[in-house]
């Protein structure tokens, strides 16, 4: 795998067959960019006490120490990902992705990776989660977004090595582009793969059509009360 590192991002490059979870493989004394990988979790997490759920094997799993300036925005950070994600997906798809917001990335409707982004003592550790090569019966069912694989998706498996390496440079691409100039180095790229844009959503328990991202990050939802600029927290599609 390190072999296909183009870039400065998974230098130095942790990996352990099996870990809790590749959020607590990093540590902020570690140089930015440093990158830690598994092939399966026993405790892999989501937002807000989720849990991340993928068979050995499987998928990209994977966390990544960033360490934003004084001035930008690190929460922005997920939506960056989403980008890079996206970018990735869809080249080796060959299919169009969509980024959810805040942190989903979707093929054909279908959540195929999913950002976390914490804090931790001044830094980021970013981790992204990219379902392969699951069949589409070892994908959890019952979930608010239909889960997809890139596998589900395409008929066919991908290799996984190459898939890691174009992500962790379209991360760090799009990641110093931020850092330069915030989120605006990425909004194109974003609205152009805004999945909510036009679909009538719950947010913050109001109705409303969602009308973009704005240009520091929030969904802006047109409701029967006015525009709601909504900061963070689960969007979902009204029945
Ligand atoms: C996320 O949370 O989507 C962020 C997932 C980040 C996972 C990566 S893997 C590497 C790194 N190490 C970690 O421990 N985590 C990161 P959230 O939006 O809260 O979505 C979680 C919800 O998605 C769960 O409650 C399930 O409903 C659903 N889910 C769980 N596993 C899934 C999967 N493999 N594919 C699609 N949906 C899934």
């Amino acid at each position: 795998m390190e072999g296909l590192l183009r870039g400065r991002f998974g230098r130095p490059y942790f990996y352990l067959a099996r870990t809790d979870t590749t959020q607590r493989m990093l540590d902020p004394a570690q140089p930015e960019g440093a990158v830690a990988v598994t092939e399966e979790q026993v405790a892999g997490r989501g937002r807000l006490g989720r849990t991340w759920e993928a068979p050995t094997g499987t998928s990209i799993l994977c966390s990544t120490l960033l360490r934003p300036p004084p001035g930008r925005t690190p929460a922005e950070l997920s939506l960056v990902a989403g980008v890079a994600v996206a970018l990735a997906v869809e080249r080796a798809a060959g299919v169009g992705a969509e980024v959810k917001w805040p942190n989903d990335v979707l093929l054909g409707g279908h959540k195929v990776a999913g950002v976390l982004a914490e804090a931790r003592d001044g830094a980021v550790v970013l981790g992204i989660g990219i379902n392969v090569n699951q069949e589409p019966g070892s994908l959890p069912g019952g979930t608010k977004t239909p889960a997809g694989s890139l596998r589900s998706v395409t008929g066919h498996t991908h290799d996984r090595a190459p898939l890691l390496a174009d992500l962790l440079l379209e991360l760090e691409r799009r990641y110093d582009a931020w850092r330069g100039s915030g989120l605006a180095a990425v909004h194109d790229e974003l609205s152009a793969r805004d999945f909510l844009r036009g679909r009538r959503v719950l947010a913050d328990g109001a109705e409303g059509i969602a009308r973009g991202i704005t240009a520091d990050g929030r969904l802006e939802v047109e409701t029967a009360a006015g525009l709601l600029r909504v900061e963070s927290g689960e969007i979902l599609l009204a029945p």
